[in-house]
């Protein structure tokens, strides 16, 4: 074995920001949370930016314009449809997550990685080792794992509903089969049993799941930034 020095050893700091994590499956509320979120933390002066995936800047939007175009003319292989999320996620963590992290911001992002664990990785029966080696290179080197994950949890049959509601806008990845479908939503609520990951019912109105998230997500974020923004005091 060759020998190494500990002092070579570069484990990453955590961020002067903090990331924060909105998952659930297709019309959970997700996007309708954000916004009420990210107001009131604006509201409360956090120097917070809002953001969403697949997307998030110029090309990785241009990516999330193609990977959920129903109207392709040839089938999308499973590992195109991979490489094409996590393409756009590098694209977003190296110009927008990282650096606004960096800055001392709080990033609220409308899904993450969870969503490609289960739209792609588990519905699709892919390699587990291909989806890790492309998060380390993605995100875990890039210093951008989220702090905290809420994850909106509905059942298949309000999803189905929610969903009817706006079938004009479906797009490639909204039209699964139904064991499709409840595969990923037991993919996405199995993730509460990790930490830093949170259920909440989001069966209930706005103004519920509003209430029940907002105050611990701003204790989590002041806990996070008192800890990590306070200069040494000597
Ligand atoms: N995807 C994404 C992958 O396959 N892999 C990945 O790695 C990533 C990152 C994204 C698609 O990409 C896939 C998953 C998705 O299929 P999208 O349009 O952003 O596409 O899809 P969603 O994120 O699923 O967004 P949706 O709009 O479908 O769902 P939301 O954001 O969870 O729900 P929202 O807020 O739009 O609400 C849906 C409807 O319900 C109502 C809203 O008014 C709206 O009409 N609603 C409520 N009604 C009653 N009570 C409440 N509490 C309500 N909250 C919302």
């Amino acid at each position: 074995m060759e020998d190494q020095n500990v002092s070579d050893i570069n484990i990453p700091k955590p961020p002067k920001g903090v990331m924060i994590v909105l998952e659930g499956i297709d019309g959970a509320g997700k996007t309708t949370q954000m916004t009420l979120l990210h107001d009131q933390l604006v509201k409360d002066g956090y120097d917070v930016i809002r953001t969403r995936e697949p997307g998030g800047t110029p090309l990785a939007e241009r990516i999330r314009g193609l990977v959920l175009d129903k109207d392709h003319d040839e089938e999308v292989h499973p590992i195109t449809e991979l490489l094409l999320f996590f393409a756009a996620r590098k694209q977003h963590v190296e110009h927008v997550i990282k650096p606004a992290l960096e800055a001392g911001k709080v990033v609220l992002c409308d899904r993450f990685v969870n969503s490609t664990m289960a739209y792609q990785v588990m519905a699709n029966d892919l390699p587990h080792d291909l989806f890790f080696a492309l998060m380390q290179y993605t995100v875990i080197d890039a210093n951008t794992v989220p702090f905290a994950t809420y994850i909106l949890d509905i059942s298949d049959e309000l999803s189905i509903e929610r969903l009817a509601e706006r079938l004009d806008e479906q797009n490639r990845l909204d039209t699964g089969a139904a064991e499709k479908r409840a595969l990923i939503n037991s993919v996405t609520r199995q993730f509460a049993q990790v930490p830093g990951h949170y259920l909440i019912d989001g069966s209930r109105t706005r103004e519920e799941v509003f209430n029940e998230i907002y105050p611990h997500m701003t204790e989590v974020i002041d806990g996070y930034l008192k800890e990590h923004n306070t200069e040494p005091s000597s």
